[in-house]
């Protein structure tokens, strides 16, 4: 690294700070498609829907800058804007904002600065998201710096809202006619509303989910007992046929018993047999004297 020249003495600061914010949101974007994919992995489920990113233009900083009645330096671009990188996740349901956020907070590179919920405390012209503002290492060849990015998390509604509210809104440069605004309001509620019904009918469709495969489970464990007692039946059947074949075939070495013998048994079977019958008959002829 010794002849490596520094980066102030190849391109300036403007375009060095440019290339942090965009490392730090390269960064930030390939960590929410790792959370999904992890989600994907452990619970075979996505909420993130779609990431976007996007750097603040020249035009936009330097008017944001001077709106927030600071000089357009570099040194206030760092220091006085949080949205130079700016990363938007959007999730399926309002639960998987608050559980991706809580993701973010918990990985060990990541600082968070501070945080803007709009969701519980919505702005009073409806515009509902959760805001994190962070900060996260982008590491060069001189060494870490550490680099902030907005990450804007909300709903596939909210979202929808937002682009359309920015859309018509700055059409107005801020002078929107009243009725538009209370229209803008309404639609912001209705939008709410669906995510509401959204939300609970994904979480009836988990439930029956839940049940459904429990119930194959427990389905699958009583057949699972049944085919276990049969076996145990068969063995057992099978291993009382087998003592009686070995204790035949011991009975034939031990004491000479053979084939011959064998038949004499049945033989002697057979005359009990019909012994039992005469004694049947006997008794019917001696019921029908009694009778007679
Ligand atoms: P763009 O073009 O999206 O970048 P801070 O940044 O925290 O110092 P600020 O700017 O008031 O102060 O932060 P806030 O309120 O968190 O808003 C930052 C961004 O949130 C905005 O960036 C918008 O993207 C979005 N936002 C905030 N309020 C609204 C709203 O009422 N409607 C819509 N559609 N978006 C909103 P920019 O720089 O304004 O715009």
């Amino acid at each position: 690294m010794k002849n490596t020249p520094k980066y102030g003495d190849e391109i300036d600061r403007w375009e060095e700070t440019m290339y942090l914010y965009e490392s730090a949101l390269k960064t930030m974007t390939m960590k929410a498609e790792m959370m999904n994919d992890e989600f994907v992995h452990r619970y075979r489920y996505n909420p993130i829907e779609h990431i976007k990113s996007r750097l603040k233009s020249a035009d936009s900083i330097v008017r944001k800058l001077k709106q927030d009645g600071y000089d357009v330096t570099i040194e206030n671009m760092n220091t006085k804007l949080s949205d130079i990188a700016g990363v938007r996740i959007i999730c399926s349901f309002t639960s998987d904002i608050y559980q991706i956020a809580e993701m973010i907070r918990g990985q060990e590179d990541i600082t968070v600065l501070y945080v803007k919920d709009y969701i519980r405390h919505p702005k009073p012209n409806g515009y509902k998201s959760y805001h994190m503002v962070i900060s996260l290492p982008v590491y060069l060849s001189d060494g870490r710096k550490d680099v902030k990015v907005e990450v804007q998390i909300r709903s596939v509604g909210m979202d929808f809202w937002a682009s359309l509210e920015h859309k018509i809104t700055y059409k107005f440069e801020g002078c929107a006619p009243k009725a538009l605004l209370q229209d803008l309001k309404a639609c912001a509620d209705i939008v709410d509303m669906l995510d509401n019904k959204m939300y609970f009918l994904n979480e009836a469709i988990l439930a029956i989910a839940e049940e459904q495969k429990r119930a194959k489970e427990q389905e699958e464990c009583e057949s699972t007992e049944e085919e276990a007692k049969e076996n145990e039946i068969k063995v057992k059947e099978a291993g009382e046929k087998e003592t009686k074949e070995e204790f035949r075939e011991k009975g034939t070495k031990e004491n000479g018993y053979n084939e011959i013998q064998d038949n004499e048994i049945q033989d002697n079977e057979i005359q009990e047999n019909e012994i039992q019958e005469n004694k049947i008959q006997e008794n019917k002829i001696q019921e029908n004297r009694t009778e007679g």
